[in-house]
């Protein structure tokens, strides 16, 4: 097993990857830029080691300082978490050249399905079922009006180079399709370098359903079960949940073996993710995988109850999966809020500033895997993600009123944050039924038109923080300020700092 462990990455995935470490007695070090002298991963770790200026590209995205730090210090391995440079193969390659194992796929594995039509040809003969469309790169314009008249209006038209919705755009009509077309091969060369455009039937109204997987070096296999990730905004999630309402049993049958056979294809080690679209009729087809570790793992482990950083750590180490598929049984239900630094009402504009008061909820089934500590910097230069709140309860209706509770016990001042807009989706009725795709919030949030969530939400919590401001004029110390369920509190508790 591994000493030394470098973690080239921050905020909450670099402390969730820190705990695992020590459970595993490896020592944990952690690399931060300026602007995170005061996170919470840099107190966390055993080791920190401070890289460069707060911008990413000289500091989490800075490959040869990040190898130079681990051969330094004598790191085994390094593991990447998820973004910055967690499926690079340049930088997987550059690691195991020097000697260092990476905790993660081959370089191969990332670079296969990196490149979208080469996936999609891959799955398509594999037995993991792909949205109809080309499985090459459109080369003639009328050959590929003629395959779009075959499969039907709406198209997608998609960059080859691109995915996580970069480089997507939806034909109408073959009227539409020239113009598009040009269009779309243009955008792609530019940002992805590639003018490689392929073409996909349009889904209408589908879910986001992903499949977990983990596969070691030896050629074992799992799956754990699927996660609903429908609730998105902008193509990034809020909400996510394991398993789906909207999987019965026969299609989890289908789906998960289709991730099995996704990750087989590969030949694939390490956790990772195979993304779907599901239709109404619970056809599905695959869209992406992702080679990494995923924001959304906490919900997996919970109904598995599957230390997955843990597993990864083990595989990388050389070692066999701890478990084998029947070991695996899905138990209760898990729903992930996504806890931003984002000003919603202001069409979520990321907010910044200094974490001046920070209250966890906690009691039955509540996880927060958070990347915050009391003064911590939110700085513009980073994701804004804040922390996880993740509920457990033996039933999907238990998840949720447990989130509700946490939702409400959760205060963090300093920054404004989404807290309210998760609490509203949590609530809304299409949420609770299950009726809702991955359009949900495009159709139902409406920051402009007549203000229902405010009203019904954030009036609800100004009235709760007045209560408070009241109690509080006598200048307590804001950690005794005793009852408070709710985190609209943070206005006034803004106030009380300054
Ligand atoms: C689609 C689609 C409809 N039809 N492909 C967006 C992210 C990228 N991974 C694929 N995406 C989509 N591909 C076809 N043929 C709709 C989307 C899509 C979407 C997918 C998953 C989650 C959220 C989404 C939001 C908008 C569009």
């Amino acid at each position: 097993m591994f000493k030394k462990i470098l973690i080239a990455n921050r905020g909450e995935i670099a402390v969730r990857i820190a705990k695992a470490c020590r459970e595993l007695n490896i020592t944990s070090a952690v690399i931060y830029s300026e602007a995170d002298k005061n996170s919470l991963h840099v107190r966390v770790a055993d080791e920190a080691y401070l890289i460069g200026p707060a911008q990413a590209s000289e500091s989490y995205l800075n490959i040869s300082k990040i190898i130079d730090i681990a051969k330094k210090i004598k790191a085994d391995a390094i593991h990447p978490g998820y973004g910055f440079l967690s499926e690079n193969a340049k930088f997987i390659k550059a690691v195991r050249d020097s000697g260092i194992e990476f905790i993660g796929p081959s370089a191969s594995s990332v670079d296969l399905m990196g490149e979208k039509t080469a996936a999609r040809k891959l799955m398509s003969q594999n037995n993991v079922p792909i949205v109809p469309g080309t499985i090459e790169p459109i080369a003639d314009i009328e050959k590929a009006k003629q395959i779009a008249s075959e499969i039907g209006y709406p198209i997608m038209l998609k960059a080859s180079a691109g995915g996580g919705g970069k480089g997507m755009r939806k034909v109408n009509s073959e009227e539409e399709f020239s113009e598009a077309l040009e269009r779309a091969q243009n955008e792609s060369s530019k940002a992805f370098g590639s003018a490689d455009v392929y073409m996909e039937k349009f889904v209408e109204n589908p879910k986001h359903i992903e499949v977990q997987i983990i596969g070691d070096k030896h050629g074992n296999y799992v799956h754990l079960f699927e996660r609903e990730c429908s609730v998105q905004r902008r193509h990034q999630k809020v909400v996510e949940e394991a398993t789906s309402i909207s999987v019965d049993e026969v299609t989890r049958e289908k789906i998960t073996k289709a991730g099995i056979n996704a990750a087989k294809a590969c030949d694939y080690f390490n956790a990772g993710t195979i993304e779907f679209l599901m239709d109404k009729e619970k056809n599905f087809y695959f869209l992406e995988m992702n080679t990494r570790l995923q924001v959304e793992h906490p919900v997996t482990e919970l109904i598995t109850g599957i230390d997955i950083v843990k597993e990864q750590i083990n595989i990388a180490a050389g070692g066999k999966l701890s478990f084998s598929q029947t070991d695996v049984i899905k138990r209760g239900h898990a729903i992930e809020c996504r806890i931003y630094a984002e000003d919603v009402d202001n069409n979520f504009a990321p907010s910044t500033g200094k974490i001046l008061h920070h209250r966890l909820p906690s009691g039955p089934g509540i996880r927060v895997d958070r990347g915050i500590d009391l003064l911590t910097e939110v700085s513009v230069y980073y994701d804004p993600l804040l922390s996880k709140l993740t509920t457990y309860g033996k039933d999907r209706e238990e998840a949720i009123a447990r989130m509700k509770i946490a939702l409400g016990a959760y205060q963090i001042a300093g920054v404004v944050t989404n807290i309210s807009f998760l609490d509203w989706i949590i609530d809304h009725p299409k949420f609770v039924d299950g009726s809702f795709d991955i359009n949900f919030l495009d159709n139902e949030f409406m920051p402009h038109a007549p203000y229902k969530w405010r009203e019904k939400y954030n009036e609800k919590y100004e009235d709760v923080a007045a209560i408070i401001g009241a109690l509080l004029k006598n200048k307590d110390s804001v950690l005794n300020v005793g009852k408070i369920e709710s985190n609209h509190t943070n206005k006034w508790l803004n106030q009380l700092h300054e």
